[in-house]
């Protein structure tokens, strides 16, 4: 576990959040000078403005400071009421990406490494009441390769220095989520999680609490309505609920439960969705029942923001996945602000949550390597490999302790597109593995998502995975435009070797895609033209629809998104089923039109 609570913030009669989000004082630090210079204390000198949450690259309007690498920093200030005394106070940012160090009053109060997890600062005795508290961070968004996700920084010939991800999505950088001042009282609940068995009309819903001091624990369980359903004393216990509404795909049903601490020293309530998930055979089963997955590969990504959240981007996704017919996506390839999580929560959609292990082959164009199947670069058998595993691994910790309560959430993926065929791979992603597997209390199923290199005979990862997950372009990187008819070939011949090893193991495709133009037709089709990516399409769903071990498509991607600068991308990738302004292409048409028609398989 974290050293900290990731418990969501909430307001109640014993506890407040307060949003810090707004413009705040930022600067670029490119000589690494801001605390030989004492900023942590004095504050920045000769600051800019900043909107926070958002990507700081969009909102500049020359080059070197879009594409800044390096430390930077921001300032605001924040007010602790006198009534505040007694309580403990923490700074909480959903994510600073990649890398940061907080000062609260020129005092270091957290540092943290990772850019899509939250980092939580306690200021108790730090920040003082009654008076304005200088909240300085120090920001820094290099790319290496024991940091996830991974890339290199180079240094330009004037000296400026570049993000180069391994990887296939801009290297946004900010502070990207909101900013919360939270009080709790001194002693308070800290975690709490949650684990359902079904029994026939009725649930049990498992309960544990972590809270300080030896103060007594007691749970309610209320229902839609309001109304109490079930109640528990103590730290541990299983509320029995009588012909529980199940959470279900797409037709979420969510509880509250109410945690309170002592006589009301501290409260804490959360929504949460009765469902179980399991692999039976090749099928996913929620509630015993199997699904088929339906929906996208998606990205934190949108004009100006970049990646910062925006309540009303996440509302119109939601709602053109459900106008699409889609029932899941995943998190390519980091965890996405909790914010995501909560509205699929109440939509019932079904999120594969991805840690941002990503770019774990060495190469500036390795979605080009990876879709072609030429992928080798000796990654794993570098001798920084530990430091980067242990990275990997608290990003796993951290994301299981952040997100394990969220019914959305139906399995854990440890990577995207990692050199999985060596031996170093193995030992490498065993453990990890290992660890999520354990550390969920609701043990989840965990996978990987694979390349075309990482084939059925030379993957050393996939028996690992409870389902698989393949990114697969035949027709694409492989046999694109007149060869579509040899692509299609070669991609049965790939199904049928994956037949003959795992025909009792679901395999879910997590990418499959065309970069098209949403401004091109052309008759006959063309690759890039709107035509070209329905032909695709249709090839693909002919081949999932002939395997009754695929269970799920999820496309390559939701929406077109920023990428670096290069030859194979016209101002970011265009394999969007919408444009990046959120409308449908003509593909979106025919997946409603299979979508809707198909409910299992
Ligand atoms: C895969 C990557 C993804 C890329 C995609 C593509 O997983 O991040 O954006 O290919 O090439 O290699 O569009």
């Amino acid at each position: 576990m974290p050293a900290y609570s990731e418990l969501y913030p909430v307001n109640n009669a014993c506890r407040t959040a307060q949003l810090l989000d707004g413009l705040w004082r930022f600067r670029f630090d490119p000589e690494g000078v801001g605390e030989k210079e004492g900023w942590p204390a004095k504050g920045l000198p000769e600051a800019i403005s900043m909107a926070v949450p958002a990507s700081f690259c969009d909102l500049f309007t020359t080059r070197e400071e879009r594409d800044y690498c390096g430390d930077f920093w921001y300032e605001t200030e924040f007010w602790l009421p006198k009534a505040n005394e007694g309580t403990r106070q923490y700074i909480r940012f959903g994510s600073a990406t990649h890398r940061c160090t907080v000062y609260c009053n020129g005092v270091k109060v957290a540092e943290h490494v990772g850019g899509f997890l939250p980092v939580v600062a306690e200021v108790t005795g730090v920040a003082l009441a009654g008076q304005a508290n200088r909240l300085v961070v120090k920001v820094n968004n290099q790319l290496d390769e024991v940091n996830i996700p991974c890339g290199a920084t180079q240094v330009l010939p004037d000296g400026r220095k570049l993000a180069r991800g391994y990887f296939d999505f801009y290297n946004y950088s900010g502070i990207h989520r909101s900013v919360w001042l939270v009080t709790t009282p001194a002693e308070a609940i800290q975690d709490y999680s949650v684990t359902y068995e079904l029994q026939g009309a009725d649930a049990l819903v498992h309960y544990s609490v972590q809270a300080d001091g030896e103060q007594p624990v007691s749970v309610a369980l209320k229902d839609a309505q309001g109304v109490t359903v079930a109640v528990g004393i103590g730290r541990e216990g299983t509320l029995t609920v009588k012909n529980a509404h199940l959470w279900q795909v797409r037709k979420a049903y969510l509880y509250t439960l109410e945690i309170t601490l002592g006589d009301d020293a501290d409260r804490y309530s959360d929504r949460i969705g009765i469902r179980t998930v399991a692999i039976d055979g090749y099928r996913v089963l929620i509630n015993g029942k199997p699904v088929y997955l339906k929906g996208f590969g998606r990205h934190e990504d949108a004009d100006i923001l970049g990646k910062g959240f925006s309540y009303a981007i996440a509302k119109r996704d939601y709602e053109c996945m459900k106008w699409i017919g889609a029932n899941c996506f995943r998190t390519s390839h980091y965890p996405y602000a909790e914010e995501w999580y909560r509205m699929a929560d109440e939509e019932g959609f079904l999120i594969i949550d991805e840690v941002p292990g990503v770019g774990m082959m060495r190469s500036f164009a390795n979605f080009a390597a990876a879709g072609r199947g030429a992928g080798y670069s000796g990654f794993f058998n570098s001798p920084t490999v530990p430091e980067l595993q242990k990275n990997h691994r608290a990003a796993l910790d951290e994301v299981i302790a952040r997100d394990k309560n969220h019914p959305s959430v139906i399995a854990w993926s440890v990577f995207n597109e990692a050199e999985t065929t060596s031996e170093y791979a193995g030992e490498y992603f065993q453990p990890l593995f290992d660890f999520a597997k354990a550390a969920d209390p609701q043990h989840r199923p965990v996978t990987g998502v694979l390349e075309k290199t990482s084939s059925p005979q030379h993957c050393k990862v996939w028996p690992m995975m409870d389902f698989i997950c393949l990114n697969r372009y035949y027709g694409w990187y492989i046999c694109g435009g007149p060869e579509l008819g040899k692509a299609r070939e070669q991609f049965i011949e790939e199904m049928d070797a994956w037949k003959q090893v795992a025909p009792n193991t679901p395999i879910i495709f997590t990418e499959f895609g065309t970069d098209t133009l949403d401004s091109l037709h052309k008759l006959p089709s063309v690759m890039w033209s709107q035509e070209y990516q329905n032909e695709y399409m249709e090839m693909n769903f002919g081949i999932f629809d002939r395997y009754d071990f695929i269970q799920g498509e999820l496309t390559w991607n939701f929406a077109d998104f920023q990428t670096a600068e290069g030859i194979m991308r016209v101002n970011g990738n265009k394999k969007g089923i919408f444009t990046r302004a959120r409308q449908p292409k003509d593909v979106a048409y025919l997946m409603k039109a299979r979508w809707e028609a198909k409910t299992g398989k």
